[in-house]
């Protein structure tokens, strides 16, 4: 990408609503969909460029990639979520304090297509009228037809009703697709300079009341 880029794993969720420097602006991206579509195979490939064989259920995790270009440095903190283990309280937390979101379903996993209209649903009634870029990431696209549960063409079609921003056919295996998924997010940054990307103190306060509330 040109781009002279370097990157931090962090295990704590926390630290996606703070900065270690409170100055430090940052992007948000959030990332939602059901288990075993390939979340984390896609923040890996962006971030490190590999790609994980095996399946580690997530829980969520924040992963930091800070890019240098001559325009600057963009601080992206993706929001790994858990397909498997979902807190309503953090889920809305999230959908709260989120610049952009990616929703990724798996084209050989009908019902994680389902699942993927739910999380556009819930973050299109939480933060109505914002015009939030939401994509769409319809994944695994390298696995052959024959073996898929549902068509792109026919995904294409039904997501056509769900209002997202842009829906986009990926493999997590292919370095090509995951760079061209950071550049739609970069794409949709300055539109999201405006609002204070700075984490803040009552932030903070609000994640620890929804961990709360999930014990
Ligand atoms: N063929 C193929 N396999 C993929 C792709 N993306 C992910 N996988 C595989 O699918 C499995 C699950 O991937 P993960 O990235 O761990 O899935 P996840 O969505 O993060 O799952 P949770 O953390 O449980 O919510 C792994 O074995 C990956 O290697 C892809 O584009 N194509
Ligand atoms: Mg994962």
């Amino acid at each position: 990408m040109g781009n002279a880029y370097s990157s931090a794993f962090s295990r704590s969720t926390q630290q996606f609503f703070t900065n270690e420097v409170d100055t430090v602006e940052h992007l948000r991206v959030a990332i939602f969909g059901a288990t075993f579509v390939g979340k984390s195979s896609i923040v890996s490939q962006i971030v490190s460029k590999t790609f994980p064989l095996e399946h580690k259920t997530t829980l969520d995790e924040t992963v930091i990639l800070s890019l240098a270009s001559d325009k600057g440095v963009e601080n992206v903190r993706f929001l790994d979520t858990s397909g498997t283990f979902v807190f309503p309280a953090m889920r809305q937390l999230y959908i709260a304090n989120s610049h952009i979101f990616l929703v990724v379903y798996s084209l050989d996993m009908e019902n994680s297509f389902e699942e993927a209209r739910k999380i556009v649903n819930e973050i299109q009634e939480q933060r109505p009228n914002e015009n939030i870029p939401i994509l769409l990431l319809g994944n695994k696209k390298d696995i052959p037809k024959e073996e898929r549960e549902i068509s792109a063409e026919v995904a294409d079609l039904l997501a056509i009703d769900w209002d997202v921003t842009e829906h986009i056919f990926t493999s997590a295996a292919s370095y090509e697709d995951n760079v061209n998924v950071l550049r739609k997010i970069l794409s949709y940054s300055t539109e999201v300079s405006i609002r204070n990307r700075t984490s803040s103190r009552s932030m903070q306060n609000r994640f620890n009341s929804a961990c709360r509330k999930e014990m």
